[in-house]
């Protein structure tokens, strides 16, 4: 089938810089996606966005120029709850990728148990409008039920403003919770307006609750341009990443979000995107547990 990308799409960055920040040996990207290809794995129907291809080998390869070892596959909404892709791109990863699928209520316990020895250790709660229709709490929790017993955990998709109204439903979760993209804050706003301080709050209080230190291309208001002659790009999203690395150190992932669905100002160079990590993780020890040792514990125990 022919896909017609949507309007303004920008594509996936085709000659990433070689970072100068040399992962640890074993590192994680713990946050990316595959996008079909759209030939061989339709997007879905309901999706609200129609990407560019961005294959498994075009994956692999970018972990490999980056220095990552393994990757962490969230199925993407514009696959909806066809997982196909995502399994694909599991079984061919010799056993360097884990996912998250994205599944409904209507999923039986063989098909959960086939996803697993795939490789799926978890599925997405993704309460975006502009990128899912809404599904009922009850609902959730029925997926919740399900997926419990493999152990799994839940990712929670949400924009910083909507956690009030989500705090008494992502806090009754019984399994690991781990929040996308440092809970989506407002970067202007600042490190302590009361909505970061309340997502602090959810992890301080909530020690099931992980957090994504991801994202600051999607974050930023400064860009990737360097600031005030140094060096750093998306300098004014490092003391969100730096307080929750300081703070929760054994509860942190990061990755690339390769390909960057939906990014309309710029296509971010991933290797601009490593050199960010050690402005957030400042030394080796943060640095081993956010790539190397937090990831092992969720998807390669
Ligand atoms: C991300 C962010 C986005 C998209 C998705 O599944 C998705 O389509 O997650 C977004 O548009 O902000 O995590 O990649």
């Amino acid at each position: 089938m022919e896909f017609k990308k949507t309007k303004g799409w920008l594509d996936w960055y085709a000659n990433p810089s070689k970072p100068k920040f040399a992962l640890p040996e074993g590192s994680v990207d713990s946050h990316c996606h595959v996008f079909g290809p759209g030939a061989e794995f339709p997007f879905a129907p309901e999706r609200k966005y129609t990407p560019c291809d961005a294959s498994k080998q075009q994956l692999f390869a970018l972990r490999d120029h980056l220095g990552f070892d393994k990757n962490v596959i969230v199925g993407a909404s514009c696959h909806g709850t066809d997982n196909r892709a995502l399994i694909d791109a599991l079984i061919h990863s010799n056993d360097k990728a884990r996912g998250v699928a994205t599944v409904n209520r209507q999923i039986t316990e063989v098909e959960l148990e086939k996803m697993h020895l795939a490789g799926v250790r978890g599925v997405r709660f993704n309460f975006l409008k502009r990128l899912v229709d809404f599904t009922p709490k009850e609902e959730l929790m029925e997926i919740t039920a399900k997926i419990a017993p493999f152990g799994w955990h839940i990712v929670v998709h949400f924009e910083g403003v909507d956690l009030p109204e989500l705090w008494d439903f992502f806090t009754a979760l019984p399994t690991k919770v781990v929040v996308d993209h440092m809970g989506r804050p407002d970067v202007s706003k600042g490190v302590n307006s009361s909505e970061f301080r309340l997502f602090i709050k959810l992890l301080n209080e909530y020690e099931n609750i992980w957090s994504k230190v991801t994202c600051p291309e999607r974050l930023s208001i400064s860009g990737p341009q360097a600031l005030n002659g140094e060096q750093n790009a998306y300098k004014d999203v490092v003391p969100f990443g730096r307080y929750l690395v300081e703070n929760f150190s054994n509860r942190v992932l990061t990755g690339t979000d390769w390909p960057h669905p939906n990014l309309n100002n710029h296509m971010p160079d991933d290797g601009l995107l490593v050199d960010w990590i050690p402005h957030i993780a400042c030394n080796s020890e943060l640095q081993r547990k956010l790539l190397v040792d937090n990831p092992a514990k969720l998807y390669w125990p």
